[in-house]
């Protein structure tokens, strides 16, 4: 086994600098940037509730799994900002699959264990200066799970991610502990279920400030949170979420292909 794998297996995360180059982060927030322009915010309504998961009873997100769509930042009486878009880019905008579709990452996944790697979610995250939200604690398996559980995050920081404007804070080890509540798509709505009432421990957090460029790779079981941006930086990074092919991808997801827009690997 290497010593990367190793170390996943261990810690639930890796963190691999200098993944990708200025010019390829660049790219992304350009193409992020020019999407959210050609968006009119204003005829938005739906906020993604990081809390309370409010957006799980709207059609807009809902239906997001194989489109590109703007979520709105939790901005009550202040002017509309978005906090997201997701969540096909990598299928349905050239720079986002040129930039996921890389060969590394096929190497790294299957590498941690994933044997038909399906690229099955993709979020470019704003964390805007002052107005970016709270990521609450959470698994990703949670919201994408299958049987086994599967799910492998691939976070790059398009710029630098600090304590300051809202880094990726993870829970060593918690990925050992099991799943902690299910997402669970019922016709129009989605909610979640509890599976285990504990509430994440207060202590033994890390948060992972990480210049540009860099990759964390967050197992599925990992719980991973993220603080408000109050600084006046930018925090915007590129979330992208693969699932093995081999593993049973559940029927209740809220993310649902139609036949369409099938999931593909890497290449
Ligand atoms: O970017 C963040 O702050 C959180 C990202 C996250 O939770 C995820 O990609 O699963």
């Amino acid at each position: 086994m290497s010593e990367l794998r190793r170390s996943f297996d261990r810690d639930g995360f890796l963190v691999l600098r200098d993944f990708a180059g200025p010019d390829a982060c660049a790219a992304l927030i350009r193409s992020a940037e020019a999407i959210v322009a050609a968006t009119d915010i204003d005829a938005l309504e739906t906020v993604f509730d990081a809390q309370g998961q409010g957006h799980g009873r709207d059609r807009w997100f809902l239906d997001s799994g194989p489109e590109v769509r703007a979520f709105l930042e939790d901005t009550p009486g202040g002017p509309k900002r978005v906090n997201k878009l997701g969540h096909a880019l990598h299928d349905r905008v050239p720079a986002f699959s040129e930039f996921s579709r890389d060969p590394r990452l096929d190497a790294l996944v299957r590498e941690l264990g994933v044997a038909a790697p399906l690229l099955l979610q993709s979020m470019l995250i704003f964390k805007y200066p002052e107005v970016g939200g709270e990521v609450p604690a959470h698994q990703d398996a949670t919201y994408l799970y299958t049987e086994p559980v599967s799910v492998i995050g691939l976070w790059f920081a398009l710029e630098e991610a600090t304590l300051e404007n809202g880094c990726l804070e993870v829970l060593p080890g918690s990925h050992q502990g099991g799943l902690r509540s299910r997402y669970r798509r019922d016709g129009d709505r989605a909610h979640t279920e509890r599976l285990d009432p504990r509430p994440w421990p207060r202590e033994g957090w890390r948060s992972l400030p990480v210049p540009a460029g860099t990759l964390v790779v967050l197992h599925g079981l990992l719980a991973h949170r993220s603080a408000a941006n109050r600084s006046p930086a930018p925090r915007r990074a590129y979330a992208l979420h693969v699932i093995d092919g081999e593993a049973e991808y559940a029927a209740d997801n809220w993310l649902q292909r139609p036949d369409e827009l099938p999931l593909r690997g890497f290449a």
